[in-house]
């Protein structure tokens, strides 16, 4: 079957595929010529033949600290000895709060309470039902829309999906939440295109807001939610002015404002939250992902004071918040969280993402001209590669047969959104590695020419 390296891991890999149903993938087509992982350490994945593949995504923008990072992996091996489980319902452990304690430190001032679930969609779908209760608690219960934006993604709950602005998404899922409506986006390929960081076109983007008030009326808006960056559709980093601008018009309106930063937390954008980077103040982030570098499963809502707060009231004996998860604060992905934000602070990540992204975005810039290359943009330590798709009726072929070549001929990992390639390396990459990536990115654009 497969012609293993003698590095090759000893791992065995099943002659049928069939019963998995793999998430969000294109099951026939892998089924057919498996992509299959064995292994991982620092910026490489070993794959069950034994190649070793430069991960140019992080996994899937989780391990920003490097894979096999053995201080988490020995983290959840003493926690998963010492507390396998304990109920997060009416009792805790102790590293839940430690951490907590933790994650607010590192956010922005003024959001100070975590609310912990196990992942970005449940992390979405959290935020949004604390912003429609706030309201409810504060007297204002009309207050029940959610505005999402077009080309936004906030995971796959039915909330997350409604907010979410990923057509494809949505259309097979029937109603969804009633009550949602959208900003547009913030692209234009002709006024942005080969942009480094934010572009200086389109602030104006969030005067939408004031439309979508004025049609619903802002006593019937609850929150909106967006992305500082959006990810997974493409990368598109805020214009300039543009998050701040949001800020105020919700702030005007009384409509609270909600970062999805799940996948611009924890250093991505060269800080450890991107309200940091735009020196803009939600009233509730939600982060995953990169919290536990991706070991463990976790995700969470921070949560301004007078939000929290306005829940503190009735008797002492009673609920507050009828919401929650079976692995809300999992001993094990508390344990990884906590070692993960040791490595972090240690070795000065969100500092070198910073560092690095002026270079970063420099050998990206260079594959402009290379064959069907419409834009690229970069943000942090992230970049879009637009590619021109193979025909109308062909839309995403390209950007699949990237990531295929990528893989089997370029031992490369990287995303992609339909035609789009998305690098999000983890932080750790070295300047050399960053050139080894974009060569590599290269010949597979040539490939796909
Ligand atoms: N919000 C944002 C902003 C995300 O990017 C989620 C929520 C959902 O997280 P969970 O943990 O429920 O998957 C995400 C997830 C990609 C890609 O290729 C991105 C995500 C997931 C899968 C693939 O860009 N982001």
């Amino acid at each position: 079957m497969l012609d293993k390296s003698p590095n090759a891991p000893a791992v065995n890999v099943p002659n049928d595929l069939a019963a998995h149903w793999m998430p969000f993938t294109a099951n026939r087509a892998f089924k057919k010529a498996p992509r299959l992982l064995a292994g991982a350490k620092d910026m490489h994945y070993l794959t069950v033949d034994g190649r070793k593949i430069i991960d140019a995504a992080s996994g899937m923008w989780c391990t920003n600290a490097g894979h096999g990072r053995t201080q988490i992996s020995d983290a959840i091996g003493k926690m998963a000895a010492t507390l396998d489980y304990a109920p997060p319902f009416q009792f805790g452990i102790p590293q839940a709060f430690e951490l907590a304690s933790r994650i607010a430190d590192l956010a922005p001032k003024g959001l100070d309470h975590v609310f912990f679930c196990n992942s970005g969609s449940e992390a979405a779908d959290t935020a949004l039902k604390i912003a429609i209760a706030y309201h409810q608690l504060n007297g204002q219960g009309a207050r029940s829309r959610l505005i999402g934006r077009v080309r936004g993604y906030h995971g796959v709950g039915f909330g997350g999906t409604a907010v979410g602005g990923i057509v494809g998404n949505r259309k097979i899922f029937g109603s969804l939440l009633a009550g949602v409506d959208h900003l547009p986006h913030t692209y234009d390929r002709e006024k942005q295109a080969f942009t480094k960081g934010e572009p200086e076109y389109g602030a104006h983007f969030a005067e939408e807001l004031e439309n979508l008030v004025n049609l619903h009326g802002a006593n019937t808006i609850a929150a909106v939610i967006v992305e500082p960056m959006a990810g997974s559709t493409g990368v598109l980093p805020a214009p300039k002015g543009y998050l701040k601008r949001l800020r105020e018009i919700t702030q005007k309106h009384g409509i609270l404002l909600i970062f999805d930063e799940v996948i611009t937390g924890y250093g991505r954008l060269g800080h450890a939250f991107a309200a940091e980077r735009y020196g803009v103040l939600p009233d509730l982030l939600t982060f995953a992902k990169g919290v536990t570098n991706g070991a463990a499963p976790m995700g969470g809502v921070v949560v301004r004071d007078t939000i929290h707060d306005a829940f503190m009231s009735g008797p002492e004996h009673m609920v507050e918040l009828t919401h929650g998860y079976t692995y809300s604060a999992h001993p094990l992905a508390c344990a990884a969280g906590l070692a993960t934000l040791d490595i972090y602070r240690d070795e000065k990540l969100f500092e070198r993402a910073k560092t690095l992204e002026p270079k970063f975005a420099d050998a990206v810039m260079t594959l402009k001209g290379q064959p069907n290359v419409l834009d690229i943009r970069t943000v942090g330590l992230t970049a879009g590669i637009d590619l021109a798709p193979r025909a109308a009726d062909l839309v995403g072929k390209r950007g699949y047969d990237a990531m295929v070549s990528a893989f089997h001929d370029n031992d490369l990992m990287l995303r992609i959104a339909g035609d789009t390639l998305a690098l999000t390396p983890p932080l750790i990459i070295s300047e050399d590695q960053i050139g080894e990536v974009v060569d590599k990115v290269g010949k597979v654009i040539k490939a796909v020419a």
